[in-house]
């Protein structure tokens, strides 16, 4: 009876910890880079399933030391990122974080970004709620220009 019991409770919690966020992560894989590489980016797309709007507001991960939001800009004939604070996602709407656009800039690695390995990614939104990723390590064809 008991371990019935312990199974029941944890099915409970599980389902309220996923009811907190109308946010669904997709399509989420971080860049692999070459040894001794300092940055990564991660990318994926932010579904927002809800009538409110919600922004994505920190990210982290053991794999770095810090993690920015970032987008890409023109500047002149030159793409530039620059920092965000947040990145909304508009009630029923999605937001597509991909290479030349908007991104998780990943400085200070921690590990050899190896095609093929996996990190753990920790998500903040605006609504308070948090979600905890395994994001797989892809090798991306399109090369992204650094100007810090
Ligand atoms: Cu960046």
């Amino acid at each position: 009876m008991r371990p019935f019991l312990l199974v029941i409770s944890l099915l409970f919690s599980a389902y309220s910890v996923a009811a907190e966020s109308s946010i669904a992560v997709k399509e989420v894989y971080a860049r692999a880079t070459p040894p001794n590489a300092p940055t990564s980016a991660i990318f994926l797309s932010l579904h927002n399933r809800g009538d409110q709007d919600i922004s994505l507001v920190a990210a982290a991960t053991p794999a770095a030391g810090r993690v920015e939001l970032h987008t890409m800009l023109m500047d002149g004939d030159v793409m530039k990122m620059r920092q965000v604070k947040e990145i909304k996602v508009a009630a029923n709407t999605m937001v597509e974080l991909k290479p030349g656009g908007l991104h998780l800039m990943l400085f200070d690695l921690q590990i050899p970004f190896k095609e093929g390995e996996e990190l753990q990614l920790t998500l903040d939104f605006s609504d308070g709620s948090q979600q905890q990723l395994q994001v797989p390590i892809n090798k991306v064809m399109h090369k992204m220009k650094h100007h810090h």
